[in-house]
């Protein structure tokens, strides 16, 4: 099927249960339904974003009462990525709350880097925007994946985001693409976005040069002082519809289960992980909030009978 927006449409009709059926059976043929990829993420650099995206605790243009912190050296991280490792993630994924890497920095975050792949993680980066130089020379330290998400459809992305362009993310998306870093992308649900800009969202994607390796469902965490800090949630079904659908559009994919699990319950989580999510963060925090916590986690696997994927592809 090319995954126009009308078929992306009929399948959001599709009744639930055929709908879920599709997408475990599509599931299945790629990966072992019983094994989950766990990621670690960790702030580098916290607040005082210039950029004003309207879902985030860390845009210098909302007061959410964080406290800001310039970028943290390499022993603080490292350490993080250890913890990571001993908590069973696989991969650690490093966030900075900048428009695009100051010059100035990028050869401390290349080092952390190659200090964090010696520890045997992989290792993933989200950066903000990326020129080729900055994305040739992350591939130059050996990272292996780059999160960039287009998070909406190119209608509802004007309303969130001012700052930058929808088209200014594909350019980013283009270079790490270019620098040969395999791409995590992906978006947030719940932002008060209609089924049109779900659908135009998942076309967005399927545009791209390439699937993207990895694909990030984020549920909105409504934050206090942001302008979306009263969106009401999304309803769960369309969530879990919207989870399915990624699934068939993208069978070779990991698609990431990634913020918002704290407000979901393990039966939700479940029908996620069995439509076709098979990736989560793992640990108490992710960048700046609450996750769903180790033990809860660790509980819900055995509950679920889910087993950590020890090496990712
Ligand atoms: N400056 C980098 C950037 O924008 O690419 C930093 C990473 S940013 C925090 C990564 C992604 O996290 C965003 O694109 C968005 O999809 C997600 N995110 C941020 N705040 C969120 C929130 N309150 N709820 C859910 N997802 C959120
Ligand atoms: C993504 O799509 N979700 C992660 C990761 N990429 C970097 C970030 C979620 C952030 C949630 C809000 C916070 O912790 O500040
Ligand atoms: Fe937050 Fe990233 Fe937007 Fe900055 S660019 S406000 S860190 S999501």
């Amino acid at each position: 099927m090319a995954y126009a927006a009308s078929d992306i449409h009929k399948l959001y009709e599709v009744q639930l249960f055929d709908l879920m059926y599709l997408a475990h059976e599509k599931h299945r043929t790629y990966f072992d339904p019983n094994e989950i990829e766990c990621c670690s993420l960790f702030n580098i650099k916290t607040g005082r974003c210039p950029e004003d995206c309207a879902y985030c605790p860390q845009s210098a243009h909302y007061n959410t009462g964080l406290a800001n912190e310039k970028l943290l050296d390499a022993e603080a991280i490292l350490r993080e990525a250890k913890l990571a490792k001993a908590n069973g993630a696989t991969r650690f994924c490093m966030g900075a709350a900048w428009r695009s890497p100051p010059k100035k920095d990028l050869p401390k975050v290349m080092d952390v880097i190659r200090a964090v792949k010696a520890e045997g993680l992989e290792t993933c980066v989200t950066l903000g925007m990326l020129d080729q130089e900055d994305a040739d020379a992350l591939k130059a330290a050996g990272l292996d994946y780059y999160n960039h998400n287009l998070d909406t459809s190119p209608e509802f992305y004007e309303k969130i985001i001012k700052t930058r362009t929808y088209q200014d993310r594909l350019d980013t998306l283009q270079h790490v693409h270019q620098a040969g870093i395999n791409v995590c992308c992906g978006g947030i649900l719940g932002m008060g976005e209609t089924r049109e800009d779900r659908v135009q969202f998942l076309v967005g994607l399927k545009q791209l040069p390439q699937p993207p390796k990895s694909i990030p469902l984020n549920q909105l965490i409504p934050i206090a002082g942001t302008p979306l800090e009263n969106t009401p949630a999304i309803e769960p079904f369309e969530f879990i519809r919207t989870v399915a659908i990624t699934r068939l559009m993208f069978p070779t994919s990991m698609i990431r289960l990634s913020a918002g699990r704290e407000n979901m319950s393990e039966e939700m989580q479940a029908l996620c992980f069995y439509v076709g999510a098979n990736s989560i963060f793992l640990g108490d925090k992710l960048l700046t909030a609450k996750n769903s916590s180790l033990s809860r986690d660790k509980e819900m696997f055995k509950k679920i009978g889910l087993q950590t994927r020890s090496e990712s592809c």
